[in-house]
């Protein structure tokens, strides 16, 4: 039987497994990315496996989270990185190039290669026929080390596009619609494969845009083939060279076919707080907006600016709102330049603010109390913003633009004609903010400031465990929740005992406290826990206060890896009743848990202090078992290293 795109990807990068559905496999990775507010612990985490120099065919480290300098830690962090990167042979995109996904979809993205990022958008590089996915700082430290990527085969979806979209409707308008209808966990286990014919009028950044979202369908990955279209764009970046055509096979099969006719789209909208909760953008017309925000790793290419651009001029923004521009790269910027967007947008009266993520990740950007943010980004979790009960509305380009031009939440249909937009064939093309591998790595000094502080040692499983249920949530609790970010926490991320004062601060600033008290602690939650971004800072500083368990009704699959890593266990009830009977402040125990998860058992026995017993499943790879007994991935890499040199 014939292959699809993913299946042709895994298939040529296979090195333990088959693939069939949920079963473990490992594949080989070709390229990494790692971007700040991840990779000073991802790189510390490399240099204590001890490898000399990267094994990959390409990796990259980005600054673009932490571009506030408010001390010396963020800068600090920089240079470590610069220099990290000199001494083991990586590139270096430096601060102010680009958010990680932009800049790599433009200059190294390429078609059925695989890619492994510790960001969880990551997958936007699917928009390039790659196999792109998103993972822990560990996992992209154990691939920049040359070690395979570890996930259970995913399911492959199909969505069958046909027609091409109206105007005034765009990329963001195809996920939205998908989110609405399959939910922040429809992709859980999933890679959601694009075919058809409307593929076909879809630009390659118009695909990357599609693909960034996927992530907020809990998907592995999102791909795209590799096609004319593809071609043209690698022309445009000057990288026809690395173009190769990648399809589906005639008779290839899909574990479920969704059909979107691009023609029937109109704007869509995620009204606060989730990705998820889509509506059409006429629902909720006419709510006045503060502010409105272009920018992210969604939606800052040429195209997303220039229709800001073209749309305001001989227009201006209303009076009441904050509109801004966040290019998504230097190359757009400068080429937005060349095209006359810079003047169109400055005229109307648009702030322009530097390259990178920004107010995406709290780092500035906050919006005023009680007023809506519009914002062409990919999340509006609670709080994320940096503004407590924020409301923060998530749209396309041209959604954004009417509403700021109007002053209320706007149809872009109702302005009127869509404007013309031309791409140039050839972009201006400057990479001097991209610094290659040096010839003499050996001989760089790695520079380190007083805020880089050395990875924390963790102890093996015990025997049998008993831990205090220090705090039990609810459904969809986010990465956000567990390990806040925004511009006051996000430069502590490589110092592990600071950040961990921070665990949970959002729902229960007494947490830390507590559960450092306890000494042992498990936390029961609902369904989905942990979605959102691939932060292991949520499994790391939460294992430093002592959390040894976690035990909810499902997971998301970056965090749970995560939480492997880092030796907590990921149990999920056998019968999600029992969630009801369990209470904050009860203590569980799980008698033998060592045993049964070094000896393969699916379920253990958990008894809680009200004398209740009931299971809880381990789903867990012969893999992951090992390196929960060793209480992480570094303990176990560790053991298995020094065996090899007996
Ligand atoms: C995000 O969008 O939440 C982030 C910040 O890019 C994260 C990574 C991080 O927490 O550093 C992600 O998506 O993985
Ligand atoms: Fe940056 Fe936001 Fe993209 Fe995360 S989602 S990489 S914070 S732009």
């Amino acid at each position: 039987m014939g292959l699809n795109v993913t299946e042709k990807i895994i298939a040529s990068h296979i090195v333990e497994g088959q693939m069939s559905p949920g079963q473990p496999i490992a594949i080989k990775i070709d390229q990494t990315l790692t971007q700040d507010a991840t990779g000073t612990m991802a790189y510390l985490e490399f240099e204590a496996i001890g490898i000399d120099k990267v094994k990959t065919e390409l990796s990259v480290s980005y600054v673009d989270h932490n571009l506030i300098q408010s001390d010396f830690r963020n800068a600090d962090d920089h240079r470590f990185l610069q220099s990290i990167a000199a001494r083991y042979g990586l590139y270096f995109s430096r601060p102010g190039n680009g958010i990680c996904h932009q800049v790599h979809l433009e200059r190294f993205a390429a078609p059925g290669k695989t890619l492994l990022g510790s960001d969880s958008h990551t997958p936007t590089a699917g928009g390039c026929g790659m196999l792109a996915i998103g993972a822990g700082g560990l996992d992209v430290a154990m691939a920049m080390a040359g070690q395979p990527f570890h996930l259970n085969m995913p399911e492959v979806v199909g969505v069958y596009l046909t027609g091409s979209l109206s105007p005034w409707v765009s990329a963001k308008d195809v996920i939205l619609e998908l989110l609405r209808q399959l939910t922040v966990k429809g992709g859980v286990g999933k890679v959601m494969e694009y075919f058809g014919p409307g593929v076909d009028t879809l630009s390659v950044t118009d695909r990357g845009a599609i693909a960034n979202l996927g992530t907020e369908l809990g998907a592995t990955s999102t791909v795209f083939p590799s096609d004319k279209v593809t071609k043209a764009f690698l022309e445009s970046q000057n990288r026809e060279d690395q173009w190769s055509e990648l399809l589906p096979d005639q008779d290839a099969s899909y574990s479920k076919i969704i059909e979107i006719d691009l023609s029937s789209l109109e704007p869509m909208i995620a009204c606060p707080s989730s990705p998820d909760n889509v509506k059409k953008v006429k629902e909720v017309a006419g709510r006045p907006v503060s502010q409105v925000i272009i920018g992210s790793c969604a939606n800052s290419s040429l195209r997303d600016i220039m229709v800001a651009a073209k749309t305001l001029e001989n227009r201006d923004i209303h009076k009441e709102v904050s509109f801004e521009i966040n290019p998504g790269s230097r190359q757009v910027l400068e080429n937005a330049d060349v095209q006359g967007a810079l003047k169109s947008l400055i005229h109307a009266g648009a702030r322009i603010h530097q390259c990178g993520c920004l107010g995406c990740i709290g780092m500035g950007q906050a919006p005023a109390t009680d007023t809506i943010s519009l914002r062409t980004f990919t999340r509006n979790f609670p709080g994320r913003s940096g503004t407590k009960n924020d409301q923060v509305y998530l749209c396309s380009p041209e959604t954004a633009v009417a509403s700021a031009i109007k002053g209320i939440i706007t149809d872009p249909r109702d302005l009127g004609e869509a404007p013309e937009l031309e791409l140039p064939d050839r972009f201006i093309i400057n990479d001097n903010g991209i610094i290659p591998p040096t010839a003499h790595s050996d001989q760089v000094e790695i520079i380190r400031g007083p805020n880089i502080k050395p990875l924390p040692e963790f102890d093996p499983l015990p025997e049998d465990l008993t831990g205090l249920v220090a705090l039990k949530v609810g459904d969809n609790i986010t990465t956000d929740h567990i390990m806040p970010a925004g511009s006051k926490i996000l430069p502590l991320r490589s110092n592990v005992p600071a950040i961990s004062e921070f665990v949970f601060s959002a729902i229960d600033p007494s947490f830390p406290e507590r559960a450092k008290k306890a000494g042992s602690v498990i936390i029961v939650g609902g369904e989905n826990y942990g979605q959102g971004s691939s932060r292991e800072h949520a499994a790391l500083a939460p294992r430093y206060l002592g959390v040894r368990a976690k035990l909810v009704k499902s997971f998301a699959r970056i965090h749970k890896a995560n939480l492997i890593n880092f030796g907590i266990v990921p149990m999920t009830f056998e019968d999600p009743a029992d969630y009801e009977k369990i209470d904050q402040g009860d203590t569980l125990t799980i008698p033998g848990l060592r045993k049964a998860i070094l000896s393969g058992a699916k379920t253990v026995t958990v008894r809680d202090s009200n004398g209740n017993t009931f299971q809880a499943r381990l789903d867990l790879s012969q893999r992951d078992r090992f390196i929960l007994a060793a209480g992480g991935l570094l303990n176990w890499v560790r053991a298995e290293l020094s065996k090899d040199h007996d």
